[in-house]
């Protein structure tokens, strides 16, 4: 089939749909809603088969639903209509919630049900509920309607009953310090996560509040910032405390950063500085971004870095426990990347943040090449890379470092920097690459701007397996397969093959000169005269959204646009 995706900006939930769409072995167009008639201009260009709005904001104009089908991805059980679906689920403390794909009619998310899921609610922020729970459930349902069109067997149900939700009002959101528990404080804060956030007044200012974890032993007066931690905030709260990791100034446009770089300086130079290593054993309930841990011999660092971005102090950090794993008498270690994402690859937003953003991009890809080395460069255990969520550009480059990488199945890559301003790239990725799939099929996989699966990528070559799509499942499988093969013959053969590899690659072609000559080049994008760099991450730390569709998604505008 030809398929049209509609999409209010290509999400993590649309590059899914891309994903299993294109998979599944339909051609995907993609048109981003920028205007209404866009829409219709899309449908009358591409005469799709079937259009699907993953995500979207924007009435779908009759002229497309009248003429095609056109069903939208709702995140809600049937019956729940409106634009906060999830928001309101954690608001009011649903026990059950769901997904829908529903019929696109006159009035929003009113239409015939064509499939739905259900799925029992964790107590997590709407992000890791929507790139979780809400993706799996939105794909289980996409599946069953191909597969009903496919038979012509397409039963749709009336939604009777319905409930419309409107946008929640930004008080419902505020924090009080006086008279919310910590659980009614991380509800708000959770069903803000990602945007809009909620709004909390801390020394005086209004900031809006993100990425917020429960504390289970510091306390403090409620609204009193008590302690900080790498670059989080801990704040006391009525029945103990929270802490903060990510703010944003209430500005229009104004960006969202680590707690401590929104915070006047006087703050933070007032706090005391909870530190806790990352191997540090707690027993109760705190905020640590990396965390690292052994188990039969092999060693586990988990780096859950918000958004997947890594900033240059986050590699800093993540840099010391690589080397702490690397001295360990282990057999070896993994790197899981965070729980939604593995890695988005430098700080856009820290960097945009900076003086001068120049310096602050040549500090990071330098900070995230210090770590890329430090895994190329251990020859005496075996390294691993476990992606739990999605990885975009240097992310997924970091885990090319490793001797294995292994993806859990649904996961969405992104193994280019196109994106942003065309870069150029580093992260030893001219080493890596080509040495998995060759030269041709690394270039056009950096040509390639779209996403790929899990599926896809192992058809490449890229990665080395899939492993189950349940979370703990996917743990327990990397485990089970890491402690036999470390405890196997063979794996001492493997490291010996591997170091011999390795020096022989290197007395080639030394691994310090493929870092020169990448960032010989991304020097060129940091300071050169093509400043496309510069401008698309302005826009992109901003959340502006474009004002044309890309012609590399719209395939309907490029087949117009040929002579
Ligand atoms: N540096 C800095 N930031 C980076 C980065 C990098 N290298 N790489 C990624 N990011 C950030 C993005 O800026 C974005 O930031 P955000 O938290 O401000 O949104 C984030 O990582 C990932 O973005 P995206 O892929 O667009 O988000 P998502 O699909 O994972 O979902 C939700 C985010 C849940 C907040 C949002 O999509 C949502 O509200 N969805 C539900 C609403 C809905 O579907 N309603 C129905 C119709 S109205
Ligand atoms: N039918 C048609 N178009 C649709 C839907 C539909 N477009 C996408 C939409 N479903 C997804 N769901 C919603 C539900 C409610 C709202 C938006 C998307 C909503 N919006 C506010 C309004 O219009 O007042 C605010 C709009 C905004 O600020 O973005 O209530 O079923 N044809």
């Amino acid at each position: 089939m030809k398929i049209l995706l509609l999409c209010h900006r290509f999400n993590s939930l649309s590059q899914r749909f891309y994903c299993e769409l294109s998979d599944a072995g339909h051609e995907v167009s993609v048109e981003l809603d920028v205007h209404p008639e866009s829409m219709v201009e899309a449908c009358e260009l591409y005469k799709p088969d079937l259009v699907i709005a993953p995500f979207l904001k924007r009435k779908i104009p009759p002229k497309v639903w009248q003429k095609y089908t056109t069903l939208v991805v709702h995140p809600g059980p049937p019956g729940d209509r409106g634009p906060n679906a999830i928001d309101w689920a954690i608001l009011l403390d649903e026990k059950v919630w769901g997904v829908t794909i529903l019929e696109a009619t006159e009035e929003y998310d009113a239409g015939d049900i064509w499939a739905f899921r259900r799925f029992p609610m964790r107590f997590a922020k709407k992000s890791s509920l929507y790139r979780q729970e809400v993706t799996e459930g939105a794909v289980d349902c996409l599946r069953d309607v191909l597969e009903a069109l496919q038979r012509s067997k397409v039963v749709k149900r009336p939604q009777g009953e319905s409930l419309f939700r409107q946008r929640v009002p930004e008080d419902l959101r505020r924090i009080e310090w006086e008279k919310d528990t910590t659980r009614d404080l991380l509800r708000k804060i959770y069903s803000g996560e990602g945007q809009p956030g909620a709004i909390a007044r801390l020394e005086g200012e209004d900031y809006y509040l993100f990425d917020a974890y429960e504390e289970g032993c510091l306390k403090g007066k409620p609204g009193q910032i008590v302690a900080k931690r790498d670059e989080a905030v801990c704040v006391g709260t009525l029945d103990g405390a929270v802490w903060i990791g990510y703010m944003r100034k209430r500005e229009k446009h104004s960006i969202k950063l680590p707690s401590l770089r929104v915070l006047p300086e006087r703050v933070s130079e007032k706090l005391r500085e909870e530190s806790l290593k990352p191997w540090d054993a707690v027993d109760f309930p705190t905020y640590r971004e990396i965390v690292y841990w052994e188990k039969k011999g092999i060693g586990y660092i988990a780096f859950n870095f918000y958004n997947g971005a890594m900033s240059t102090e986050q590699c800093e950090r993540l840099l010391e426990v690589v080397r702490y794993a690397k001295r360990r008498p282990t057999k070896a270690f993994v790197l899981l990347g965070g729980e939604d994402f593995f890695s988005n690859g430098m700080n856009l937003n820290t960097i945009e943040n900076a003086e001068s953003p120049a310096d602050e991009s040549w500090r990071n890809i330098n900070a995230m090449d210090d770590v890329c080395e430090e895994v190329l460069t251990t020859l005496d255990k075996l390294t691993v890379s476990a992606l739990r969520g999605n990885a975009g550009a240097g992310g997924v480059f970091l885990a090319l470092t490793c001797d294995l990488v292994f993806v859990r199945d649904g996961v969405v890559l992104n193994p280019h920097y196109k994106n942003i301003g065309n870069l150029y790239g580093s992260e030893f990725w001219t080493y890596t690459l080509p040495k998995k799939v060759g030269w041709e099929r690394a270039r056009l996989i950096m040509e390639n701007r779209m996403p790929i699966s899990s599926k896809r990528a192992l058809e490449l070559g890229l990665i080395d397996g899939v492993l189950q799509k349940d979370r703990e499942g996917f743990l327990r499988e990397l485990e089970h397969y890491l402690e036999a093969f470390t405890g196997s013959p063979e794996f001492e053969e493997f490291l010996k093959k591997k170091r011999e590899d390795r020096i022989r690659d290197w007395s080639i072609k030394p691994l310090k000169a493929y870092r020169e000559e990448e960032l010989e080049r991304m020097r060129l994008n940091f300071y050169g005269f093509d400043t496309s760099y510069h401008i698309a991450r302005y826009y992109f730390v901003r959340r502006f959204l474009p004002f044309r569709t890309p012609p590399y998604m719209a395939l309907h505008r490029r087949i117009h646009s040929k002579p």
